[in-house]
């Protein structure tokens, strides 16, 4: 029976509805801008060109690999600390911190999958103005300035990057408040203090340090602070208020900042999530961008207020060069984007000025020097690892509304999919599943058997997925709580109680999922004992992990909850990361390490691609916003993180027929494809707005099964390589300038091209074709165009214009069923589209589709090559051994010449002739039946 709804719960249940499906914009008023946040603020007023820090070079050590300095800001005698490595795969990593912090500041553990190795550094010069360090690579050089502090790093005569060029850096330094400091040396310690050391007396797991010796740092402190200029308090340095929310900051300012000039560069891209343009805009005149995961509810589109999720990470790109910064810190930070001029080898250059600000933590940036977009990527993938690899089944369409009611709907639901001859592979419950939002359970009505509903997908190959919410109900009854609480497992608030908030199912608990037990027990509610009603086709969506807290400061937790020795300051960006690592890490426990798991996000930080996909929230059905998924998927793609989509449709308000086609015609070919609605939404299942939209998202929909094999080997190699799998053009063509600003069409892989249709009513697309001398086929139309070119194309509501790269080969499958697992053991179909040199290169990945044994060399994976009229398919991995019943039923040429025979050879030299037609108008050439195994080497010739 469900537990009676307490009277918070009960309001909530019926206002939040409510208040949530009024149709307004956000409400900015609930966000703080950065002049409404202390730190931001306090930062922001200092002007570039006044550093007070110099370097003092005789503090100098260099040991192999790792090279110490100390700066001194010259206003207050503080002391930092520099540390400098110079890592493996061109990339540098420079660390500050206090010298003596009054005890350790927050290092953001788990994002980095290893420590990363590190190459040897050595002194080329140095006087005493600084020091000249070599990077290894070729000309590149590390230079030390003293005079203010300074660091470039130079390729021969050119600046590649400056940083506290501007003078930007400022580091708050962990500090007593006045009326304490004034009692400190007769060691008579006052209260304020003591309650500090309190509070940060019991170290976390992740407190290396151990207890540092604070008095003595005090004292030392207080000798430096003699010498020094009185810093004034400023306002919001020991508390701040909000709306009605105080926060009080017992450690006071804690504050970085760090300025980082690029001489050349005019495009810069990156640290998502925004709802804004791909290429970064200036924040001069208005507000930095903002990394805070936040549930902002309906969030506007272009401007740079936080969203839910947020990657530290900014690329800058020029024909020359790409390069990439990563700021390691997980608590609040702005990102401010400025320009300038520079002169370089006598000429002057305009520059990007890029300025990151943070709440607390310390410095550490990695500079990850490329070149090229490709190198970036691998770069930033060895430091936190690459996309993790999906099942198979996820990179089909997903077919999901706040709320399929009960059993009955999921049932006609899934008959009408089948009913309409659409394909889909998993149907999602949303919150009303469950019993009074208590995750992990079924509301017993609604879903009283949801074993028997499982296996009725299982029968049609089909899945579900359940949200499972981080937000815990406090009830005495409910198994999940009782467990948490009396683990001590719940998020503390200042005063050392459970914090708690209100959510969804009333008063709820927050576990602190940067404890690893509390990982490890969470995982272990996965299984399928514990999990009831669970099954193997049952996979899980974390939503509301930024956290949100509804009774919040800005619908978040109070950053003075406790996490252990940290603050929920020092790890607020970390906590969707981590819920989403422990339900993936359940996921995987509970097939006994088998099966790969499958979990959505709607909070993320760097490293979150390696558990999972993430989507981009609450969007709404307007035209703008489909426009804006694919500037916000590419630049989560830049960072990482390849498994994005946006609601198809839109979440909240009601898409226009029209526009639903069009947004699904654009979600086929984005890599997370899932259809969702708001609860208040009327229903909108594909079949719902007549036979001839219902066709039309028929054929979008079978246009992404029939591509499953290509959108699977992407992912593969996304895997492999951190290479992401939505691309920006100039990605793959870096050196041209027409590319850089693209946010209208995008590449999948390098070898398709796609310009979705995002404007209502429109008649015509103009796509940009890049690469000068290429040429590009249009996949519906065989129609074969050069490119370089914008190219206007006329559409109607069936278009979805999509090109294939000559020079490449794409393999799809073409009998498209109910479900990618019934498409399993079904043939391929290889496209060759020719270049203009009549040649052609792709691959064939295939493994069993959803487990960790591609691991152990279980998999497929052909390279297929024309060439001199001879397509031929080769292993490209020799040791690997996998079994498919898949073979190849077709062979589509495009841009060839009609031949006289086709030739098929086997590996035991048998040759046989295939059959063909070739059209003369559209150069295409089919080649039936080959029927080799799609695992086979054989060779086709044309003669
Ligand atoms: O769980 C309900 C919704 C969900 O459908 C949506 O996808 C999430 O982004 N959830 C947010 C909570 C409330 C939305 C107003």
């Amino acid at each position: 029976m469900a537990a009676p709804i307490d009277r918070m719960g009960l309001l909530l249940v019926i206002l939040l509805p409510v208040l949530f499906s009024i149709s307004h914009a956000v409400d900015r008023s609930n966000f703080k801008t950065c002049d409404k946040s202390a730190f931001c603020k306090r930062q922001r007023d200092v002007k570039p060109g006044q550093s007070p820090y110099r370097a003092l070079l005789e503090t100098l050590e260099l040991s192999n690999t790792r090279l110490t300095l100390q700066l001194i800001n010259d206003n207050n005698k503080v002391r930092l600390l520099l540390e400098l490595y110079r890592l493996q795969g061109n990339m540098t990593r420079v660390k500050i911190n206090e010298l003596k912090p009054l005890k350790p500041r927050y290092e953001v553990p788990d994002v980095l999958v290893k420590d990363p190795p590190t190459e040897p550094l050595s002194v080329l010069d140095r006087d005493e103005n600084g020091v000249v360090l070599s990077l290894g690579a070729d000309s590149q050089r590390l230079i030390i300035s003293a005079r203010p502090f300074r660091l470039d790093i130079v390729d021969g005569p050119n600046v590649l990057l400056s940083i506290n060029s501007r003078g930007l850096l400022v580091f708050e330094q962990l500090r007593l408040r006045k009326d304490t400091i004034s009692h400190k040396i007769t060691s008579t310690v006052g209260s304020m203090w003591d309650k500090i050391k309190n509070v940060f007396s019991s170290k976390s797991e992740t407190d290396s340090e151990g207890g540092e010796d604070v008095e003595q740092n005090v004292a030392e402190k207080g000798e430096e602070e003699e010498e020094a200029k009185e810093e004034e308090d400023q306002p919001g340095m020991w508390e701040e208020t909000f709306k009605s929310h105080s926060d009080g900051k017992p450690n006071g300012p804690t504050s970085i900042s760090l300025d980082f000039s690029f001489p050349g560069v005019e495009h810069v891209y990156g640290i998502p999530e925004h709802a804004d343009t791909l290429k970064l805009k200036s924040t001069e005149g208005g507000d930095p961008y903002r990394l805070y995961n936040l549930d902002v509810f309906q969030y506007e589109l272009n401007n740079p207020m936080a969203l839910y999720g947020a990657v530290p990470v900014l690329l800058s790109h020029t024909a020359e060069r790409t390069m990439g910064i990563f700021w390691l810190n997980a608590a609040e930070t702005w990102v401010d984007i400025g320009s300038s001029a520079s002169v370089q080898g006598g000429s002057e250059k305009s520059q990007t000025d890029v300025r990151w600000i943070s709440e607390s933590g310390i410095i550490d940036v990695f500079v990850m020097l490329g070149p090229r977009p490709t190198d970036v990527f691998s770069q930033y993938a060895s430091l936190t690892g690459t996309q993790s690899f999906p099942p198979l089944a996820a990179l089909a369409y997903h077919q999901c509304r706040w709320n399929y009611n009960d059993q009955e709907d999921v049932k006609a639901v899934d008959d009408g999919f089948d009913e309409h001859d659409i394909p889909y592979d998993f149907i999602w419950l949303d919150i009303e599943h469950t019993d009074g939002k208590r995750y992990f359970t079924w509301d017993p009505l609604k879903f009283s058997q949801p074993r028997e509903m499982l296996q009725n997908l299982m029968d049609k190959k089909r899945k579900m997925v359940t949200i499972v919410d981080p937000h815990i109900k406090v009830d005495s009854g409910y198994k999940i709580h009782k467990e948490i609480s009396s683990k001590g497992f719940y998020i503390k608030n200042k005063d050392g109680g459970d914090y708690e908030g209100w959510c969804w199912p009333g008063n709820a608990g927050y576990p602190d999922f940067t404890k690893p037990e509390m990982r490890a027990w969470w995982a272990s509610m996965f299984a399928y004992d514990q999990y009831e009603g669970s099954m193997e086709n049952l996979y899980t969506w974390n939503d509301m992990n930024e956290p949100s807290v509804f009774n919040g400061p800005e619908v978040t937790m109070h950053k003075d909850a406790v996490h252990g020795a940290w603050e929920h300051r020092d790890v607020h960006n970390l906590y969707g990361f981590y819920v989403q690592m422990a339900t993936a890490q359940g996921l995987i426990q509970r097939s006994g390490g088998v099966e790969r798991p499958f979990v959505l996000t709607r909070a993320f930080f760097a490293g979150s691609q390696r558990y999972g996909a993430v989507w981009t929230g609450d969007n709404a059905a307007e035209w703008g916003h489909l426009k804006m998924s694919i500037p916000m998927c590419l630049s989560l793609g830049l960072v990482g993180i390849s498994f994005c989509g946006a609601d198809v449709g839109g979440f909240f308000k009601t898409p226009s027929p029209e526009l639903l086609v069009r947004w699904y015609q654009a979600g086929a070919y984005q890599p997370f494809f899932r259809a969702h609605a708001h609860l208040d939404t009327p229903r909108r299942e594909p079949w719902l707005f007549g036979p001839e939209n219902t066709a039309l998202i028929r054929e979008a929909v079978r246009q992404r099964y029939t591509l499953l094999p290509y959108w699977y080997q992407l992912f593969y190699h996304a895997h492999r390589t951190g290479q992401p799998v939505m691309r920006p053009l100039w990605v793959e063509y870096p050196e041209n300038a027409a590319t850089f600003a693209i946010e209208d069409e995008f590449l999948l892989g390098k070898d398709l091209l796609v310009h979705p249709v995002t404007d209502e009513g429109s008649r015509g697309v103009t796509a940009y074709l890049p690469g000068d001398g290429e040429v590009w086929y249009d996949v519906h139309t065989y129609k074969k165009h050069q490119g370089n070119q914008n190219l206007y194309i006329p559409v109607t509501m069936n278009s979805i214009p999509v090109f294939q790269r000559g020079g490449s080969v794409i393999s799809r499958k073409e009998r498209v069923r109910r479900s990618s697992l019934c498409m399993q053991d079904d043939p391929y179909t290889l496209y060759v589209a020719v270049s203009a040199q009549g040649t052609a290169e792709g691959e064939l990945y295939i493994d069993d589709g959803h487990t960790f044994n591609y691991e152990k060399q279980q998999f497929i994976h052909r390279r297929l090559t024309f060439a001199e009229g001879t397509l031929s398919s080769s292993n490209l991995s020799p040791d690997s051994q996998f079994s498919t019943a898949s073979w190849i039923e077709r062979v589509v040429f495009m841009g060839v010449t009609k031949p006289n025979t086709a030739t098929l050879r086997t590996a035991d030299g048998s040759e046989s002739a295939l059959e063909f037609e070739f059209d003369p108008s559209s150069e295409l050439l089919s080649l039936r039946k080959p029927g080799v195994n799609a695992g086979a080497e054989w060779t086709i010739q044309l003669r």
